[in-house]
């Protein structure tokens, strides 16, 4: 019976990066759809860019245990919301709100959770919206929804994520106190740099 469930779970781990793979393929393609819509209607789209990745096995099982779950295909699928991941960077504060609402207005995406660092950032001064959603994969058994979480930011407070996520683990997450306090004052920077540009955008839109 030990053996029934072992490679049942087995099989499970086999099949997952492939599944992941996929319903990351399909939500690049709707993210790739509403970019051309955008810049055909208005000239300009609000998504700079876009970045998605497959977590590696090893940071989910790292994940797992940080988290405290016994290994098992259930517990990650339960409890890792990353595992296929999008990054949408935008070029306002405003368009990151107007394309969360956008996703949770859709009946081929399901908005499962969004978690507010921009009203809310991290104690370290991180800043991002993240929406877990599930996007539908129609295979031979019939259709199985799969998670995956979009990251959405702005160029600016992606700037500070990239340089932070590369500072602190080049210091093995272990920062000395007045490089926390520096790397905090760097994200208020970030944050006053998108509210000068989204003062001079309104600016130059009132010279129009
Ligand atoms: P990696 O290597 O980027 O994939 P929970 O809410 O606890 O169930 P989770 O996933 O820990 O779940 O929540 P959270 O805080 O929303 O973070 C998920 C991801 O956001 C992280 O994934 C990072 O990508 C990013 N992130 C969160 N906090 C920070 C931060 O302080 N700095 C930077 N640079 N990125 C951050 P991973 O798996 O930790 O890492």
């Amino acid at each position: 019976e030990l053996n029934e469930e072992l490679s049942r779970q087995l099989d499970e781990f086999k099949k997952m990066p492939a599944l992941y793979h996929l319903a990351l393929k399909e939500l690049e393609n709707k993210v790739e759809t509403l970019k051309t819509e955008w810049k055909m209607r208005d000239g300009y789209s609000p998504i700079e860019h876009i970045k998605s990745r497959v977590k590696e096995p090893k940071s989910i099982l790292q994940k797992l245990e940080r988290k405290g779950y016994a290994l098992s295909f259930e517990n990650i699928e339960t409890h890792i919301h990353d595992i296929a991941g999008m990054r949408i960077v935008c070029a306002f504060v405003k368009d990151i709100y107007r394309l969360a609402d956008h996703f949770s207005a859709r009946e081929d995406i399901r908005v499962l959770e969004i978690k507010d660092y921009i009203a809310q950032p991290k104690p370290n001064g991180y800043q991002s919206l993240h929406v877990i959603v599930a996007v539908p994969l129609i295979l031979l058994d019939g259709t199985k929804w799969v998670k995956a979480e979009i990251q959405l930011r702005t160029l600016a407070m992606d700037f500070w994520a990239s340089m932070e996520h590369i500072l602190y683990y080049k210091y093995d997450k272990q920062l000395p106190a007045h490089v926390a306090d520096e790397l905090k004052s760097a994200a208020r920077a970030a944050d006053e740099l998108d509210k000068k540009m989204l003062r001079l955008r309104r600016e130059i839109l009132e010279l129009s």
